[in-house]
């Protein structure tokens, strides 16, 4: 069979899309599904049946990624696609959900032509990707690449004071396949873009060719509360003050550094969190990320001394623990190139990205040849209900994602 002339179904992908969207659904068509909740648990038990109708062995590691795998002539690595299904608490439908069904899509399609690849293909769920509930984010992946021993995973404590592996037995996917065992001959993930620059240039497909550094830390400002009314002001050790103070100098900071320097803070929480108290803690987060390690670094050094300065002004005791830290990661060349003749023997003129988001592809680099494919967000908006990709650039991206796939598994060179 001519397998150029191959398609996914469109219609079908967004079926599914739309029925994993149903689970943890919230306003305005977007998904809550913090990691290894119960939503979590029901959005996995939907995927892995799926994963079974489609006669793919599954397997679940111990960190709960979910394999599930599509034999080929040869035994040996699979070639690799995937993403999470986890989500952030004002998640879209699209991102992670989108690379794991259009991997699934990607499975059917070869099922119903009755091709039978050389290399095994294999679908992946990683756990906790967004790290929202459990940091560090892309956990699952990083485990899974080596990066963290699975013991210190599992001690995590979430933002609601769960600990990781009581929740991971809990829902059921504590799994006992050790990560990392299935080892990859290539990985390709597709996903949303997250940002505007696909949408604004009218293009269809991004081909990711890197991925910026990420720094997130956790800072506890401890100050004395005291009365509203009676406190004079030179006498305040306020730690709401001093943490308002942290997001001033973030957004400063990266105006000042100014190209592709973001930074965040995304969490504030003050206690007692009333209105005649002065706060005598604030427990916050700071997301610094660049595509540069040294300006990040150099950032990082920047907040670090005006949070010594800050402390000493205000009178206040200021801890940083840090949540996670991922150097900036290139992905192959040759798989980029791949993906690029894909798109254009689709007749799409792919544009070479950098991704500004954390994906699970940046750990899986550690371990294979990898590459991510990028379609677009409609006015670049992620982590919001509101996030919306046209289908027909679902449907073209999950298309790239087949070819580049079959070209990978056909692939006979050792
Ligand atoms: O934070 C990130 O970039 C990803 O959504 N986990
Ligand atoms: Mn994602
Ligand atoms: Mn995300």
């Amino acid at each position: 069979m001519n397998t150029a002339d191959l398609r996914i179904d469109g219609p079908r992908l967004i079926d599914r899309l739309d029925a994993l969207a149903a689970i943890g659904a919230i306003d305005g068509g977007g998904c809550c599904r913090l990691a290894l909740t119960d939503d979590d648990r029901r959005g996995r038990d939907l995927v892995v049946g799926w994963m079974r109708e489609l006669g793919l062995t599954v397997q679940v590691d111990a960190i709960g990624n979910v394999f599930g795998t599509r034999a080929g002539r040869r035994s040996g690595p699979p070639v690799m696609t995937g993403s999470h299904i986890d989500t952030v608490r004002t998640g879209g439908r699209y991102d992670g959900n989108y690379g794991v069904l259009a991997g699934l899509e990607v499975v059917q399609v070869l099922n119903n032509a009755g091709i039978v690849t050389e290399h095994p293909l294999c679908v992946a769920v990683f756990t906790d990707e967004e790290g929202a509930r459990f940091a560090p984010d892309m956990l699952g992946s990083l485990v899974h690449a080596g990066g963290m021993p699975l013991a210190e995973a599992l001690d995590l404590r979430a933002i609601d004071g769960a600990r990781l592996g009581d929740e991971l037995a809990r829902i059921g996917y504590a799994g006992d396949l050790a990560p990392g065992t299935i080892r990859p001959r290539a990985f390709v993930e597709l996903h949303i873009e997250q940002g505007p620059v696909l949408d604004a240039e009218g293009s269809t497909i991004g081909a990711v060719q890197d991925l910026q550094g990420i720094s997130w830390q956790q800072l506890t400002i401890t100050g004395q509360s005291n009365h509203a009314g009676t406190t004079p002001m030179r006498l305040r050790h306020d730690a709401g003050y001093a943490a308002a103070e942290v997001a001033h100098f973030v957004r400063g900071l990266t105006r000042e550094i100014g190209g592709a320097m973001v930074g965040t803070v995304g969490r504030i929480e003050l206690h007692p969190n009333l209105i005649n108290v002065i706060a005598a803690r604030a427990t916050l987060t700071v997301d610094l990320r660049h595509t540069d390690e040294t300006v990040l670094q150099q950032a990082e050094a920047r907040l670090a001394g005006f949070l010594r300065e800050l402390a000493e002004a205000e009178g206040v005791r200021i801890e940083t623990r840090p949540l996670a830290r991922f150097e900036p990661v290139l992905f192959d060349e040759g798989i980029v190139r791949r993906i690029e003749a894909v798109a254009a023997r689709l007749g799409h003129t792919p544009k070479r990205m950098t991704s500004g988001a954390g994906h699970d592809a940046q750990m899986l680099a550690r371990q294979c040849p990898t590459a991510m494919i990028f379609v677009p967000s409609v006015k670049g908006i992620s982590h919001n209900p509101a996030e919306h990709t046209a289908p027909a650039d679902l449907a073209a991206g999950a298309d790239v994602l087949l070819h580049t796939l079959l070209d990978l598994a056909q692939d006979t060179t050792p």
